[in-house]
């Protein structure tokens, strides 16, 4: 786990050990349960509000900067939390030539529980 330099520790100073970067697109209904077990284990965790390029709909990013040893057990509250889910989204109409005719269907698709990258940082302070 990180532990930041205390603002009355003195100098800042990098935060020892390899540090990553995860970022979590998840569902915005498992994002409020996400960072509160995150906090649980006393992961410090930022919430964005995002939204996805294909469905168009909300979603939440969830970063955090662990150490290398704790991506394994992100990981691991991220799968516990985040569920997927089957959406439905209405197909763009095609452009029709005269005489043609388009019925839209919804299209049925299947949302992962969570889309996870995991960065390397080069360097991490708190100022
Ligand atoms: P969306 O882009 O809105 O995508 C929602 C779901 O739609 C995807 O679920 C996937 O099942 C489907 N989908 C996306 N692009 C598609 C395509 N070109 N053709 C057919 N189906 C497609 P997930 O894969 O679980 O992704 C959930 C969300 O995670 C995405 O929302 C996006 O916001 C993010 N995401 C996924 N892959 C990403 C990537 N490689 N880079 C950045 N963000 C990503």
């Amino acid at each position: 786990m990180i532990r930041a330099p205390r603002r009355d520790a003195g100098a800042t100073r990098p935060i020892l050990g390899r540090v990553k970067l995860v970022v979590a697109i998840v569902n915005p209904e498992d994002a409020g349960a996400l960072v509160d077990a995150l906090l649980e284990r006393e992961f410090r965790a930022t919430r964005l509000h995002s939204s996805g390029g294909f469905l168009k709909q909300s979603n939440a990013t969830v970063i955090l900067g662990v150490d290398d040893d704790a991506v394994d057990e992100v990981l691991g509250i991220i799968r516990e939390n985040c569920h997927s889910r089957t959406q439905l989204v209405n197909p763009m109409p095609p452009i029709l030539e005269p005489g043609e005719f388009f019925l839209p269907y919804p299209l049925e698709v299947d949302v992962g529980g969570a889309t996870v990258f995991v960065l390397p940082v080069e360097r991490f302070e708190r100022l």
